[in-house]
């Protein structure tokens, strides 16, 4: 074989792995591999067409744009496509990039913009007269995803501009860090796959068929485009981004306008430096062309524009040794490995553990006791393994055996359904029990102030506490056998457990860790059936059937209440006397609604609410409710025939909700 036949062989290797990898990220969201990994490949299949074009084929990653479309989701063209960026991973390339750009220019040196790169994923908004009227994804570029119903639930998209105009914008929609790594947890804790990154996790909540799991995802904006600038006489893009902002568009305060080029590095060099601060996933930085005809001047390469290009990160890697596996056990039995490593510094703190998330992670990546292995951050936060560096595996490292059996009690690991997660299913499991009490004694649930993992862990030990109902059977001689327990603590922890016997029935329910009902499913419960005794003889269809729960919800109360444990452990707690009723007269203002906090102004005629009832349904999720619209004003909820209000708010920029929008708010969990 000659080597153009060993280079075209090469490149067809190259191109169907790429292609396999894209399939994973663009239409699944779910990548195999590391974004460093797929672009060192892309990189070796440029080169090598680069230097043969006659090997370039039309079905080659070099030679396409961007995702794929989910077929369920209406479709949308793109009048004016939505392209990818030409990216750089040096600062001699970039200088390489900016020195051809300014000779196609003819313009002597060229002013930039320069803006951070968030990892998320492009989307397109429409507005009418003012009025959000479409939403929509890259997709190929050319025709992309409808997700109008899901960007209407993201808190920073205005559905109502300042001014009446008719545009379109495009930005970045992301997941904040925080909202990344608490779904991620979460997820792991029910069993679920975890997102490898932000970007997948805010694309997976983007393109939804269900736009209540969207707005739980707490997803954001960031945009950056205006497509037709001319029409409102801006010329140059910092003043686009300035125009969007004061349309009430989320932007980045990043934004910078470059006079000189050379400003870059420092540029570079601070938010390098800035990176692990930011509430957001950054992976690079973009370097515009500041003045927009210049940019149409330049116009665009079949890909990608001439006037912008993205200078990428380098990835964050760390070799260490992996020296154990720990297998911890949650509330819900899920088994979780984590990899016990050597220390070592990693994009700005020290990691020694990282999450395996399940089994079949450790087995896809073979990863082994005593290998070393190379360290990345999902997300920029989650510390993860990326590859096991086989050059350094141990002679003897032997393929890691998953326990078979609960490392807490013995009991057998089971898979349930398609679950990723190894479970252990014994109720009576003393790792899982210590979970749920902790759950049980929390703030959220029974509050029971000085009841930690670590009593809990203790009486456990003394065997004094099996379950939940046998807390309410501790006496002083039992506590006194803990750790630097005296007199004073023994009687603080007597009666923070006795006061708990009094509290309203939502909050056993909450403690009792029922899937999916949390604090806010259990006080809807509580409110509407008004005991345990109610709720317990309700059926799946009534259950069902309440407002502000939903089909999934009923159906875990209804098997949880089935069980035969279920009403023994009720009737322990109801001997113990505990409360089993609902008794919460005005319940306390929340703080983690979508109003607490927030100065709201009602105003307009309501179909389905009274004024006064309204007024008090969000005060009792935290808004403080006044009457007129000013700068502190953080949102205006406008029924029909809204007036003056309404234009003040859009003239001030405040969040303006509907009457539909407000329903589908109060009904989520
Ligand atoms: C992608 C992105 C762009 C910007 C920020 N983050 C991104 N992920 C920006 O322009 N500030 S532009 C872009 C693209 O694909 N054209």
């Amino acid at each position: 074989m000659d080597e153009t036949q060993e280079l075209e062989q090469r490149a067809q290797a190259l191109r169907t792995q790429l292609n396999s990898w894209r399939d994973a990220y663009y239409t699944q969201d779910a990548p195999v591999v590391t974004d460093a990994e797929y672009d060192r490949v892309y990189r070796e299949l440029e080169t090598i067409e680069a230097a043969h074009p006659e090997l370039v084929t039309p079905d080659s990653p070099t030679q396409l744009v961007g995702d794929a479309t989910l077929p369920e989701l209406g479709k949308v063209p793109h009048e004016v496509p939505m392209l990818s960026m030409g990216d750089v991973f040096s600062l001699d390339e970039l200088a390489d990039w900016a020195d051809r750009t300014t000779a196609s220019a003819e313009a002597g040196e060229l002013e930039y913009n320069v803006e951070l790169k968030i990892d998320g994923l492009s989307l397109s908004l429409v507005y009418e007269n003012g009025v959000l009227v479409q939403a929509s994804t890259r997709g190929n570029g050319r025709i992309g995803e409808d997700v109008t119903k899901n960007v209407l639930t993201i808190a920073d998209v205005p559905q109502h501009l300042a001014r009446p105009l008719s545009l379109e914008v495009r930005g970045e929609c992301y997941m904040p860090k925080a909202a990344f790594a608490k779904l991620n947890a979460a997820r792991e804790q029910e069993g679920l796959a975890t997102f490898a990154n932000p970007r997948n996790a805010a694309a997976g909540s983007l393109r939804q068929l269900d736009a209540a799991v969207t707005k739980k995802r707490q997803l954001a904006t960031f945009m950056y485009t205006l497509l037709t600038p001319a029409e409102f006489g801006v010329t140059t893009q910092d003043q686009a981004i300035r125009f969007m902002t004061e349309l009430g568009f989320s932007t980045n305060p990043s934004s910078e306008r470059l006079a000189h080029l050379h400003d870059i590095d420092d540029y570079i060099e601070r938010y390098t430096g800035q990176r692990d601060d930011l509430s957001y996933g950054i992976d690079g930085i973009v370097l515009k062309v500041n003045d927009l005809a210049l940019q149409e001047q330049l116009g665009n390469t079949v890909k990608v524009p001439r006037w912008e290009i993205a200078y990428k990160f380098p990835p964050e890697e760390a070799a260490t040794i992996v020296r154990a596996i720990d297998w911890t056990i949650g509330r819900t039995g899920v088994v979780t490995p984590t990899a016990v490593m050597d220390t070592v510094q990693l994009a700005g703190t020290q990691v020694s553990r990282a999450t395996l998330h399940n089994p079949d992670f450790i087995a896809e990546k073979d990863i082994r006791i005593g290998d070393t292995v190379l360290l990345h951050k999902a997300g920029d936060i989650i510390p993860e393994i990326s590859q096991v560096v086989l050059s350094k595996r141990p002679a003897d490292a032997q393929p890691y055996a998953v326990p078979t059996t609960c490392p807490s009690c013995g009991a057998e690991l089971v898979h349930i359904e398609d679950e990723v997660a190894l479970r252990c299913i014994n109720p009576l499991c003393p790792a899982q029990v210590q979970e749920q009490l902790t759950h049980f004694a929390s703030r959220p649930a029974m509050n029971i102030d000085g009841l930690g993992p670590k009593i809990i862990a203790q009486l456990q030990e003394k065997q004094l506490v099996r379950d939940v109902a046998d807390l309410y059977k501790l006496t002083a001689d039992d506590l006194a056998q803990l750790d630097k327990f005296k007199e004073k603590s023994i009687n603080n922890l007597l009666q923070a457990i006795d006061g708990s016997r009094h509290n309203s029935v939502e909050r056993l329910l909450t403690g009792l860790g029922i899937r999916h009902v949390g604090a806010k499913a259990a006080a809807v419960l509580a409110e509407h059936f008004g005991s345990m005794a109610a709720i317990a003889a309700a059926s799946e269809d009534e259950l069902a059937e309440v407002d502000g729960l939903g089909p999934i919800i009923a159906s875990t109360v209804a098997q949880y209440f089935a069980m035969d444990t279920t009403s023994e452990l009720i009737g322990e707690l109801q001997v113990a006397g505990v409360n089993l009723t609902y008794t919460t007269q005005t319940a306390a203002p929340e703080t983690d609604s979508f109003v607490s906090g927030k100065t709201v102004v009602i105003t307009g005629k309501f179909t389905d609410f009274t004024r006064p009832a309204l007024t008090a349904q969000l005060k009792a999720l935290g808004a403080k409710v006044t009457g007129s619209v000013s700068k502190k004003t953080d949102l205006l909820v406008a029924g029909e025939a809204a007036g003056s209000k309404l234009s003040k708010a859009q003239t001030l920029g405040v969040q303006v909700m509907t009457e539909a929008e407000l329903k589908q708010e109060l009904t989520e969990d």
